[in-house]
């Protein structure tokens, strides 16, 4: 559809509520971003220091005005000292979020909160990579040895890395990070060392801080990502292939809406649970049933474990209130727009906020707590059934679009998948396939959607090159919603979009799964947290041919990322030693220094490095390179040009 919302919005549904929305006089954030062109030049080259209260200062970059700031500290430093900041708030964001885990893991495992211990298996294989043995132990016992160890982590006052570090990282990585001194000790402890060190006066020397951005990468795959994965899969089970749907097409006219938006399952599982058990209620108010659907990670979450819908990603969140049928949206932390309550009052919509740290003028507050977890999900669930009468019909506008999609790809499920194929060897199909040329390499598109770039257009237009020339992807985050909604994740998609190659292999396998179709051509890994799961398929994949991951023919991709998650995360992928592509510019041109390190220099380090690039066509052409070189070193077939 050619109209002026598609440079807004590459996604028809978006599309068609950005109209609604104008027509209701609703405020967006496209709206709010153009209110605030031209942004400022010096913040976007990162030249703005607002460290202490002699500032804020500026640099010049065109070099007429002042070259320091009021301290003396030159551009370097100010865009060093910036960017250490935001991985280091990126990276306690993930850190918040495993630490609760430690603690219902604890809780669970002792018998206080209504979460049983779901998943025995993921249980075992944990405790086997942290080296514990299960033997005697009832599985409670093993749950708390395990939430004991990830405790001793954060107490860790020694120079040993972390043990989930030990368990999780590949031991060549480990080996390599320790010698640059950046692996992780304690999150706690190196993200508070990070704030010391960029505070006035202390650290003046770009490339040291830049030791510590990638210390701050490795604190949050592992203190954050890797923790959390493992812990959530053993307390609500690990995500085995789902088929659902997507986009704002998910609400029902005729249900009671509820909304999830946020990232720890925690509350959202128990929603799920809760849904369910108050379905009558909702007939008896007069309503179809509950229908449930997800944004952001916590929509994710729900889906790969439970199947439930995806609404939609971060940018339009505030179009899915839009529709007047969202009955209640219910957030827990990260990713949510303050303005959800300013939308809110044009309908019916509650928002209701469930976190200490995360309130909302506005919203109603419900504390959401392990102890009554359930008592805390009924009251949420009957809000929203109460709040059902109050709709008004007149402003009832659903976009009709959803597509369907499979989800719920661990690991474990994939591994699963090719073991019908070749039972006492699963990962020999793969690696045979990519040997042979028929996958050439593979591709991790993640993160966010940003107002920088069209919503989603970079995630899609990327995809669908990168299939064309026989590039196998898997996504998390808003990406994988991204390609979800675009109709990427489902076998009609890999009859579409893959190069004949893939297709051949994706139909091979779909048929030996029993699916009866191929597999799709992108794999829906799960949250953002869950870009360990990605970290693990590649280091069992770069294990199974014993080589390092910085030699596999593979490439990570956040084309639309904006969170300071996404710069944390993006850190550790290029000290895993991936190429990762950036579709926004990230703050960091104002320093030559930085911007010469991270798109370069830091490849004889690491193995990986950063490379910028808005146009998915161009950014697909230098992954398609990259990943042909990589298969040239390890001696592989190349296609012919
Ligand atoms: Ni990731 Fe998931 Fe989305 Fe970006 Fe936000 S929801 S944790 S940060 S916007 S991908």
């Amino acid at each position: 559809m050619e109209n002026k919302y598609c440079h807004q919005s590459c996604d028809p549904a978006a599309q068609k509520m950005l109209k609604r929305a104008e027509e209701l006089n609703i405020e967006t954030v496209w709206d709010r971003y153009a209110a605030q062109e031209p942004q400022c030049g010096f913040g976007q080259l990162g030249l703005c220091c607002r460290v202490c209260s002699m500032g804020p200062c500026r640099v010049d970059p065109f070099g007429d005005g002042p070259q320091k700031g009021v301290c003396g500290a030159g551009a370097d430093t100010i865009v060093a000292r910036n960017l250490v900041r935001t991985a280091a708030a990126g990276a306690s964001s993930h850190v918040d979020h495993g630490y609760e885990y430690i603690q219902a893991l604890k809780k669970a495992a002792q018998g206080e909160i209504p979460y049983p211990i779901k998943d025995e298996g993921k249980l075992k294989a944990i405790a086997a990579k942290l080296g514990l043995s299960a033997e005697g132990k009832t599985k409670e016992e093993l749950a708390l040895a395990i939430a004991e160890i990830a405790a001793q982590d954060f107490a860790n006052t020694g120079e040993e890395p972390m043990k989930w570090v030990t368990a999780s990282a590949p031991a060549e990585r480990v080996e390599a990070w320790k010698k640059l001194g950046v692996a992780p000790r304690n999150p706690d402890r190196d993200i508070r060392s990070a704030l010391s060190q960029t505070n006035i006066g202390t650290d003046a020397d770009p490339v040291n801080m830049l030791l510590t951005a990638v210390r701050m990468g490795l604190v949050d795959a592992y203190g954050g990502l890797h923790l959390t994965t493992d812990l959530q899969d053993i307390i609500f089970g690990t995500p085995t292939p789902v088929a659902s749907e997507a986009n704002l097409g998910v609400l029902k006219e005729d249900k009671v809406n509820i909304v999830v938006h946020g990232h720890v399952p925690l509350m959202s599982e128990k929603l799920v649970e809760w849904a369910n058990k108050l379905n009558d209620k909702a007939i008896v108010a007069g309503a179809a049933g509950i229908q449930l659907a997800g944004i952001c990670c916590s929509g994710n979450e729900i889906l790969m474990r439970q199947g439930v819908p995806i609404a939609t990603n971060f940018l339009s969140q505030e179009l899915a209130i839009a529709t007047g049928v969202v009955d209640a949206i219910v957030v827990d932390i990260q990713c949510i727009m303050p303005s959800l309550t300013t939308v809110a009052e044009c309908f019916h919509t509650k928002v209701i906020t469930t976190m200490p740290i995360a309130k909302i003028p506005g919203a109603t507050h419900v504390d959401f707590n392990l102890e009554e977890a359930d008592a805390k999900a009924q009251e949420i669930i009957e809000l929203a059934i109460a709040n059902y009468r109050n709709r008004d019909k007149s402003k009832v506008h659903i976009p009709q679009e959803k597509t369907s999609f499979l989800g719920g790809f661990s690991v474990e499920a994939i591994v699963g998948a090719l073991a019908k194929v070749n039972a006492e060897d699963p990962l020999k199909p793969l690696v045979d396939n990519i040997a042979a040329g028929n996958i050439l390499g593979a591709a991790a598109l993640v993160g966010c959607n940003t107002v920088k770039l069209t919503q989603d257009s970079v995630h899609v237009g990327l995809a669908k090159e990168l299939l064309k020339n026989n590039v196998l992807i898997v996504s998390t985050g808003c990406a994988a919603q991204a390609l979800a909604k675009a109709g990427l994740m489902n076998p009609a998609a890999t009859e579409q979009y893959a190069g004949e190659g893939l297709k051949a292999v994706l139909t091979a396998v779909g048929q030996a799964a029993g699916l009866n179709a191929p597999l799709p051509p992108v794999l829906h890994m799960g949250s953002c947290v869950d870009n360990s799961r990605i970290a693990d398929l590649l280091s069992a994949l770069a294990g199974y041919l014993k080589v390092n991951v910085k030699d596999l023919p593979i490439a990570a991709s956040a084309p639309e990322f904006m969170s300071e998650k996404a710069i944390a995360i993006g850190t550790w992928a290029v000290a895993m030693g991936i190429l990762t592509h950036l579709g926004p510019t990230p703050q960091v041109l104002g320093s030559p220094i930085v911007t010469g390190v991270l798109t370069d220099k830091v490849e004889e380090l690491l193995g990986g490095k950063f490379i910028v690039e808005a146009d998915p066509v161009k950014a697909a052409a230098t992954i398609i390179n990259h990943i042909i070189d990589k298969r040239q070193k390890l001696g592989l077939t190349v296609p012919q040009a």
